[in-house]
């Protein structure tokens, strides 16, 4: 139950390693952003993509162009997971999954797309240019070419190369995501027991000037998943939900028990119906704990939610979790609160 509000009001931007080592705050607080416009997006790779986000909203932009351009910050990243540096399928292939919505309910989707490096800019295109929400696969992917978006050359990046080859040694089709607690999966190379090829997500949600509020999910999946394999990501209900009355949320980790609860959009109803950012987000949690009984100690979902007084809050079913914020008076890297300590 929430009881208590942190306003925060920095005066400057804290150190990031700073705050993030004081991860002290009571368990019934959450962050609230005084102001807007305000961006949060999931894992660390966020601090980069919400100062491409900021581009557009320190300037009184739009939040669906913000949300657009902050994720592309990710998805150009070679060294990340998400895009087309990212690690490949079963088969060696990297496929892209992204979807963004805005402020009317207007959205669009594209998954199990190849050889294209900006995936939410398609699903963008998707939204305002068909009558459809969501194009998959070869037909994506023709879509995205028509519309003039460059065929990328298909092959791995180094990083990815060298983990596709690693995984390809016992081939164990096991899939675990984003549980920093457990560096050892049993298909894990090295990178990936680092922790540092866990995150192959980014999501993104933000609140403009006018208060409007907008979102963007992109990833390349589960890492060595079956080809064909979509996740909650480009899901719009599951991996993103925005209702620009009430909220907007994302999600990450284990898309398949994301979807089955339609993740993002029952974030976004308990938050309808009072519950604060966090409340909803770990109330959603909750269910996934409840329909996976055992199995949940084994998978990693978390939720991350904007309301439209501008108040954040997150919850995972594993630690480490961590969401990056940026606002008028705050930029930082949260580390969220979880079920399983
Ligand atoms: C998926 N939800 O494809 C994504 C994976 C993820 O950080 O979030 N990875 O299921």
């Amino acid at each position: 139950m929430i009881n208590r509000r942190r306003f925060i009001t920095a005066s400057a931007f804290t150190s990031i390693a700073g705050l993030f080592s004081k991860r002290s705050w009571a368990s019934e607080e959450y962050e609230t952003v005084k102001g807007k416009p305000v961006v949060i997006s999931t894992w660390d790779a966020g601090l980069n993509a919400n100062k491409g986000a900021w581009e557009i909203l320190g300037k009184g932009g739009r939040a669906l162009d913000a949300v657009e351009a902050g994720v592309m910050v990710t998805e150009s990243e070679q060294s990340c997971c998400v895009g087309l540096g990212a690690n490949p399928d079963r088969e060696g292939f990297v496929t892209l999954d992204a979807c963004i919505m805005d402020e009317f309910a207007n959205c669009g989707s594209v998954a199990f797309l190849e050889r294209i490096k900006h995936p939410v800019s398609v699903a963008r295109r998707v939204m305002e240019k068909t009558p459809h929400v969501m194009l998959v696969g070869s037909g994506a992917q023709q879509f995205a070419v028509a519309e003039g978006f460059p065929l990328e050359e298909q092959k791995l990046s180094a990083d990815a190369e060298k983990a596709y080859k690693e995984w390809l040694i016992k081939s164990e089709y096991k899939p675990v995501i984003n549980i920093e607690s457990k560096k050892s999966t049993s298909f894990a190379p090295a990178k990936l027991q680092s922790g540092e090829y866990n995150h192959d997500t980014i999501g993104m949600v933000a609140m403009d000037t006018n208060g409007n509020l907008s979102g963007s999910c992109t990833t390349s999946g589960m890492a060595f998943k079956m080809r064909g394999r979509v996740g909650d990501s480009p899901i719009i209900g599951a991996g993103l939900f925005v209702d620009n009355e009430v909220g907007a949320c994302t999600a990450t980790g284990q898309g398949e028990d994301v979807i089955r609860m339609s993740g993002s959009h029952t974030v976004v109803e308990l938050m309808r119906q009072g519950l604060s950012p966090e409340a909803a987000c770990k109330k959603a949690v909750e269910r996934i704990i409840k329909i996976k009984k055992e199995k949940a100690k084994d998978i990693q979902v978390a939720f991350l939610a904007l309301n439209k007084k501008g108040e954040t809050g997150s919850f995972a079913i594993h630690k480490g979790f961590s969401y990056a914020i940026k606002s008028n008076t705050v930029e930082k890297l949260i580390a969220s609160k979880s079920w399983f300590q």
